[in-house]
């Protein structure tokens, strides 16, 4: 056994019991009430799923395995000389709940190498799709494509114990996320580098490969894996973490799952609302001709858009209550490496105005802006101007704290999901609005 798979072994071994436990002895326990709101509403704040990899404080911000984002990225181990931490040292944090010593390191950066490789015909998958296609649908194909390859699905028709399901979850989620940098570069140079590949370099770490494929130079390497740590998780209530964990609960495999996440993120009031900033930001822009609007201009659009009655992409959540602290995360970045940077000016006078007028308009729980208002800013100035992509960059970073959540499923045995459904009328009975039949 590898170390981090021993590791993770232990972790499940000693967890089992308080699942069970909780389970046999405390089953009854009531924990929350369901509004009707709720209901109707999407189940906002209904707590009725569990995870371990994340917790969402609505003023704080997003904690890993206990960990506010700027502890991590202070404790996880840096490659020399570098100033963001592994990925993959975020993916043993992740699995484990253990910040891993830089020997423990080299072991997950050594198991990613060993799986890297990517099957041909993902690529040719990938080719045969028409042009225009957007890339996360081509994302999302490849990945299910990738089904083939399942160790789980295999060892689920031979027979298992289902105790045991948790390994060959494990072993898929490994080979995937090994894999998804080189897919996600090679859909990049399809649609925008007219099919130039290149190829991966084993003896680079995750970040700086990802951005040796997507041929950028340095800090490109930085903003990858500060890029890929910070979406890794959000809890499991969001509907990428939602959608992989409801697909992996009838034990579909990890590319069946991740692929229907994938599917969940490429919404514009989820995941693609990073792609909808830049759009809006390049709307501004073009009216702008390159000017940097006024306050009071910036305002107008922001009402503009308001009244045309749209939402302001990258502002508001439906968790958060402050600003997302992988904003933050990523202004700092900014005010660092780009602050001259024409579009890092529009979103920094953003900041400024929007947060107001959206107290004003009085609609939005949450005026504060989420990580999606800062990211694309970021590959924009790195040269990855090709906004539609930016969601598959999501994609690969989220794909780390869904498979960890889909391998812990399988360990604590979390059952099939089937929540009730109830009819209007009922509701109405509810209310006391209608006569119980
Ligand atoms: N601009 C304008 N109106 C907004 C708004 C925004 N940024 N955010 C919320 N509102 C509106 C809602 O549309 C809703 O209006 P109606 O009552 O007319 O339906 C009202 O305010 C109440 O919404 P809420 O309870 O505050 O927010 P929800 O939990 O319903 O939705 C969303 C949360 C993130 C979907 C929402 O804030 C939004 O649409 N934001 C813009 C899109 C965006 O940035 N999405 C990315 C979110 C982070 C993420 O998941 N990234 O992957």
């Amino acid at each position: 056994m590898a170390g981090l798979k021993e590791k993770l072994h232990d972790k499940i071994q000693q967890h089992r019991p308080r699942t069970t436990k909780l389970i046999k002895e405390y089953g009854d326990v009531v924990v929350d009430k369901v509004t009707i709101a709720q209901v109707i509403g999407g189940m906002r704040g209904l707590k009725s799923l569990v995870t371990d990899i994340s917790y969402l404080d609505p003023n704080e911000g997003i904690r890993y395995r206990g960990y506010t984002l700027p502890e991590v990225f202070e404790k996880l181990p840096k490659p020399k000389g570098a100033e963001m931490p592994y990925v993959e040292g975020l993916v043993y944090l992740l699995l484990t709940g253990d910040v891993p010593t830089e020997s423990e390191i080299s072991d997950v950066v050594d198991e990613f190498r060993k799986r890297r490789i990517v099957p041909r015909y993902i690529y040719e998958v990938i080719d045969s799709f028409p042009c225009c296609s957007h890339p996360m649908t081509i994302f999302s194909s490849a990945i299910l494509t990738m089904h083939r390859e399942s160790f789980f699905s295999k060892k689920y028709e031979a027979g298992i114990n289902k105790l045991d399901l948790w390994d060959p979850m494990y072993e898929d989620s490994l080979n995937l996320i090994a894999k998804l940098p080189e897919i996600a570069s090679y859909i990049y140079a399809k649609l925008y580098r007219g099919g130039k590949r290149v190829q991966s370099n084993p003896s680079l770490d995750m970040g700086a490969d990802f951005a040796h494929m997507m041929m950028k130079p340095a800090p490109y390497d930085e903003v990858a894996r500060l890029h890929f740590i910070i979406h890794a998780d959000h809890e499991s209530g969001n509907v990428s973490a939602h959608t992989g964990h409801l697909v992996g609960s009838t034990l579909a495999d990890v590319y069946m799952s991740i692929s229907a996440m994938i599917n969940g993120l490429a919404g514009p009031l989820h995941g693609l609302a990073n792609q909808e900033v830049l759009r809006w930001l390049q709307g501004v822009k073009d009216k702008m001709g390159d000017e940097i609007p006024t306050e009071e201009e910036m305002k107008q659009f922001v009402w503009d858009t308001l009244n045309s009655g749209q939402v302001i992409p990258g502002y508001g959540h439906a968790v958060l209550r402050k600003t997302d602290p992988r904003y933050s995360i990523q202004r700092e970045f900014c005010l660092k490496h780009m602050p001259n940077d024409t579009l890092f000016k529009y979103v920094d006078l953003l900041y400024k105005v929007v947060p107001p007028i959206l107290k004003e308009q009085g609609k939005a729980k949450n005026p504060w802006p989420n990580l999606d208002a800062q990211t694309g800013v970021i590959q924009w100035h790195y040269g990855v101007t090709e906004y539609d992509f930016y969601t598959v960059l999501f994609g690969v970073g989220r794909t780390i704290g869904i498979a960890a959540n889909l391998i812990w499923d399988r360990a604590l045995l979390y059952p099939l999901e089937r929540p009730k459904s109830i009819t209007t009328d009922m509701l109405e009975q509810i209310a006391g609005i209608k006569p119980k039949k």
